[in-house]
């Protein structure tokens, strides 16, 4: 996959507030070639220009590349993953900008502080993390104050103020934020976006501080809820650490795909589409405006934002309960991403469960212990007994027709 964790540098004193090298791999590769698994290079079609053919009442082949081709093995995929990075953030959510120059950080009892610098430029601020392990061990980052899951003994939680980054109240908040405090209040960056950036740079500090926070750097999980579990979906799509992604209930803008709900818009049903979502609040880039009255002009759809995160594994949780929550359009846009774990031999760590009867964010105990904590002690907890992670489930009688939404094929990657 492309990007890896920074270096860091410990040669300055004291060891508690270090500052990383400023010489790291980028997220999204500046040039046209990506790193593949066991080393080497390899070089990736170009992207063409402009917007390519626009798709109606199907999700776009996620195995074609934008200029034609098909992705027809691993390292084709990686290279696929960078192109669809950069269509999103083109597009929908705003550029995500490299690293900073400088991150530097420091831990006390169980605050953990973060500077940011950047042009001459800083920003400042920290995360409490709680119930830290007694040797390495991991942490799941938990995005503000919206519902949040029952973590597991032996992971800590680690609590992001991500409205602090980039604020989320209304149309008021667009390039609010200590993100836009850095970038300026015109980056184009949503709010998605800035607060990917800050996970990002939690990383970097948890890296920098391994030794007294005992959080073991590579084993991350990311959750939040609705709002926030659009955020964490684009954290765990944007940010290769990101080791585990748990959005719950997050919906249109997350887990829902923008032509699903254009189509239920369009017969008559009360789904959250792109034309709303926009007036609603700031977490998609500006540029987006021009796009929500004609999704199908997009090269992508949220089943690939999604797979930016394949193989990585994901748990999607949603609920049955309103339409407006994406009760069809997480359904459809989940069911299909899925084919992205398939075609890398990695079904077991793609879980999608939707349920019913529980208030809109409020963890349904049924989603629990086969579930979230299966895929919890899988991928966090290194247990490799921890239960089953190939879910796909949904108690609504959802009457989806996968197919007829993907008209292409699902290739075998090696
Ligand atoms: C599901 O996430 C959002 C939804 O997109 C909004 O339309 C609604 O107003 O709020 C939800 C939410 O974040 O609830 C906490």
């Amino acid at each position: 996959l492309p990007g890896s964790g920074p270096s860091t540098s410990s040669s300055s004193p004291p060891p508690q507030f270090t500052t990383l090298s400023t010489s790291r791999v980028t997220v999204i590769p500046p040039t046209s070639t990506t790193s593949v698994p066991g080393g080497g290079s390899t070089a990736c079609p170009t992207t063409p220009n402009g917007l390519g053919t626009p798709v109606s009442n199907a999700l776009n082949d996620p195995f074609t590349f934008h200029g034609g081709g098909k992705v027809s093995s691993k390292a084709d995929w990686s290279c696929r993953q960078a192109e669809i990075s950069q269509l999103l953030q083109r597009y929908e959510l705003g550029t995500l900008p490299p690293e900073p120059s400088s991150v530097t950080a420091s831990f006390s009892g169980s605050t953990l502080s973060i500077t940011v610098s950047e042009n001459g430029k800083s920003i400042s601020f920290s995360v409490t993390i709680n119930n830290r392990p007694s040797s390495s061990g991991p942490a799941i980052i938990n995005y503000g104050s919206f519902g949040g899951l029952p973590i597991p003994a032996g992971v800590a939680t680690i609590n992001f103020n991500n409205d602090e980054i980039a604020q989320q109240q209304d149309q008021s908040s667009r390039g609010k934020g200590k993100f836009y405090d850095l970038y300026g209040s015109s980056h184009s960056a949503g709010a998605l976006t800035a607060w990917a950036w800050g996970v990002s740079r939690i990383i970097d500090a948890l890296e920098l501080t391994r030794a007294q926070t005992n959080i073991d750097p590579t084993r991350i999980g990311v959750t939040g809820c609705s709002r926030n579990g659009k955020g964490a979906m684009v954290a765990g799509a944007l940010e290769p650490r990101i080791a585990l992604t748990l959005p719950e209930e997050s919906g249109a803008g997350g887990a829902g795909c923008w032509r699903i709900a254009a189509y239920q818009k369009s017969q008559g049903q009360n789904v959250q589409d792109s034309k709303q979502i926009v007036q609603e609040n700031v977490w998609f880039s500006p540029n987006f405006n021009n796009y929500v009255n004609d999704v199908n002009v997009l090269p992508f759809d949220h089943h690939m934002l999604a797979g930016l995160i394949a193989p990585r594994p994901i748990y999607i949780m949603e609920n049955t309960d309103m339409e407006w929550l994406g009760k069809v359009s997480t359904y459809g846009c989940m069911g299909l991403a899925r084919t992205q774990w398939q075609a890398l031999g990695a079904l077991d760590r793609f879980g999608y469960s939707q349920v019913g009867g529980n208030q809109h964010c409020s963890f349904p105990s049924s989603q629990q212990s086969s579930e979230l904590n299966a895929f919890i002690g899988k991928y966090l907890l290194n247990n490799a007994n921890a239960g089953t992670t190939n879910i796909f489930r949904s108690t609504g009688n959802q009457n989806f027709n996968l197919d007829s939404w993907s008209p292409w094929t699902v290739p075998t990657l090696a």
